[in-house]
């Protein structure tokens, strides 16, 4: 077994002394584990001041050789990835760490082809194939930046993504199969295209079949460039600091932000949190349910298992189709052992009723696991009883695209559990709670704003071409802190309970979107005047999307301008951010200098209108009575 794998309580909270009385020994070690072409100069240079963070200066690597090469001496027949589609007539792929390898290979000497060299970023816009995992790593082989958008986007939302960091090429696919749902991506892609003056080239990889234009000079068949391309290519000799990949992420203002990652540290804890939290076994299938859209899928279907010569199962479906038993199929069908899914599915599948898990026998589940939103207990409670069958530990894992790993997070088995609480912090992670004014919460029993105090060899590095917005955003709220955005409990044991977002942020089925991105969509609607879109409470999705909209007068039919601002959204976003609820307003309740208070609407979105506090400062305090009379019921 790993020396690194933390076996006990006892392991842990040594460990854990060990990474805050020497955090560079305890990171050097952990980073001796993996195959470098050049050791580090200096483990650790931090300033959260300007933040500027480097670990393992001086490091000479490719992650790659250590996810693939690495693996062929030992396990180059074990399954490295395996694939079930979205239908279950279907028949599934396996690829062995051999095929994968060379699969990489192949594929990195096809962008080279194309002439993509190091630096370049390539954007991809995939379904979930196991060739979107070939391209990340061969991105990342040949030292290319990878920056994947989630196949639900519109192409607004891709255009957008691409423009930001001038992607050079983008990956698609013709279209994609989402349960009995059918996208055309290609489509989306090629209006997206109309606008992005830097793409040279497309790879299309065929997954439907359908007709699709291919435009001649630019567009390119996978399986095309994959039959000429050599299965043999070196890797590129990266710097631990040069960049691995973007991931474009939601916050409280302003268009989503190019969160950076590096390559050495976030390879590291990439692996050490994979292996340590899911107490990973050689030889167990592992499942996550997310979407290598996310940054769960890049660290915890990707890399991360990768790193540990896991089998990782990728799933290209959703969890209620054809019925509400796919997911307990698939455990039973590849015997899965560990199974990391969001509240959010937890929920949906809770509500179709126990007895499609009781067909299952799932006996192989050893760890489950959470992510995305805080779980409630009933959830939890049902998670444990009718999937764990009470045998197997949840590990309630927080953290956040730009800590590129778990953060805070029970060990399976090791640290006892509390429902809801995500528990401890891993070791080398350094948790600070303050209040509003930045005053450090000292001792045990308080609630507070999550922050760090500490870098983690997997924190972001920057944003992409603004690393003003990025010292802003994370740095400057409380001085010398990464702030995190989250609201935080921690209990008389010392135990961290995450309650949710503190700033303009709303989670919605796991997936993090910003108010005023969602507002900007709506206000391109030709009649929308002026919009504020809050989250509320919703038994399935964690938070709904409420929004309140200011319309001009001359409009027509309330309901058929209600659809097509959802539309609006829906085009300019994707189906993710499409409001639950429209309300027309005649006003919008504002102080004196113009800002909206959206605590009020807060309140009425979540049917809490007893006591509203304080509308004195109001410009027209009557406005809160109008639209509360006109809420609507959920
Ligand atoms: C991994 C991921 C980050 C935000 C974060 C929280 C919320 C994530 C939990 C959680 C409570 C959890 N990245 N969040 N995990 N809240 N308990 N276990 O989700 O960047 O997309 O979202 O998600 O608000 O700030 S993310």
């Amino acid at each position: 077994m790993n020396k690194f794998r933390i076996g006990s309580m006892e392991d842990y909270e040594k460990a854990y002394k060990s990474s805050i009385d020497d955090p560079e020994g305890f990171w050097s070690a952990i980073a001796k584990n993996f195959l470098w072409d050049k050791e580090w100069d200096k483990v650790l240079e931090w300033d959260f001041d300007k933040f500027d963070v480097k670990w393992f200066k001086g490091g000479k690597l490719n992650i790659t050789a250590n996810c693939l090469d690495r693996n062929l001496k030992d396990r180059a027949e074990q399954i490295a990835i395996q694939w079930e589609p979205n239908d279950p007539v279907q028949v599934g792929r396996t690829l062995t760490y051999r095929q994968l390898f060379i699969e990489v290979c192949k594929f990195s000497n096809v962008l080279k082809s194309l002439g993509v060299t190091k630096g370049d970023r390539i954007c991809i816009y995939m379904p979930m194939v196991p060739e979107l995992a070939i391209s990340l790593l061969a991105c990342a082989r040949i030292g290319a930046i990878h920056s994947v958008v989630f196949a639900g986007f519109s192409s607004n939302s891709l255009r957008d993504r691409i423009n930001d960091s001038e992607c050079s090429v983008l990956l698609t696919s013709d279209g994609s199969f989402r349960g009995d749902k059918k996208i055309d991506l290609k489509s989306i892609a090629d209006e997206a295209l109309e606008e992005c003056p830097t793409i040279r080239n497309t790879v299309v990889f065929k997954r439907t079949g359908d007709h699709v234009t291919m435009q001649s000079g630019r567009d390119h068949w996978w399986h095309e460039l994959m039959q000429a391309a050599d299965s043999k290519c070196d890797y590129e000799i990266m710097d631990a600091e040069d960049m691995l990949f973007i991931l474009y992420t939601s916050g409280s203002t302003g268009k989503p932000k190019g969160v950076v990652h590096t390559t050495g540290g976030y390879m590291v804890f990439s692996w050490y949190t994979f292996l340590n939290v899911f107490q990973y076994n050689e030889r167990e299938m592992y499942w996550c349910t997310a979407d290598i859209g996310w940054i769960t899928g890049h660290s915890y279907i990707v890399y991360g298992p990768l790193l540990a010569g896991a089998t990782t199962l990728m799933f290209e479906g959703v969890p209620t189709w054809p019925t509400p038993e796919r997911f307990w199929q698939v455990v039973e069908k590849y015997k899965v052992n560990i199974f990391y899914t969001a509240p959010t599915a937890i929920r949906a599948l809770e509500a179709y009723g126990v007895d499609h898990v009781k067909k299952y026998k799932m006996d192989s589940l050893r760890v489950l696991g959470t992510v995305g939103e805080p779980i409630n207990k009933e959830a939890w409670d049902w998670y444990n009883v009718h999937v764990g069958k009470e045998r197997c530990p949840i590990v309630d894992t927080w953290w956040q695209t730009e800590t590129g790993g778990i953060m805070i997070s029970p060990l399976a088995g090791i640290t006892p559990l509390k429902p809801g609480y995500a528990t401890l912090p891993l070791p080398g992670i350094r948790p600070v709670l303050v209040d509003n004014d930045g005053k450090l919460l000292e001792g045990n029993n308080v609630d507070g704003i999550l922050c760090f105090d500490f870098p983690w060899p997997g924190i972001l590095r920057t944003t992409f071409g603004d690393h003003e917005r990025c010292r802003n955003t994370y740095f400057s709220t409380y001085k010398n802190l990464y702030f995190t955005g989250d609201g935080c409990k921690r209990d008389e044991d010392g135990f961290y309970r995450i309650s949710g977002r503190v700033d303009d942020v709303i989670n919605v089925s796991g997936h993090r979107l910003g108010t005023a991105e969602i507002e900007n969509a709506i206000n391109e609607h030709p009649m929308v005047v002026e919009s504020a879109v809050v989250g509320y409470q919703h038994p399935i999705k964690g938070q709904g999307i409420y929004a309140y909209v200011i319309c001009d007068s001359k409009h027509g039919n309330d309901e058929s301008l209600i659809s097509e601002i959802k539309a609006v959204v829906n085009r300019i976003i994707g189906p993710i951010a499409k409001p639950d609820i429209i309300q027309i307003v005649p006003g919008l309740p504002k102080t004196r200098s113009g800002k909206i208070m959206r605590r009020i609407l807060r309140k009425i979105a979540g049917n809490e209108t007893d006591n509203l506090g304080d509308t004195s400062t109001l410009l027209d305090p009557s406005i809160v009575e109008t639209i509360k009379a006109g809420a609507i019921n959920k």
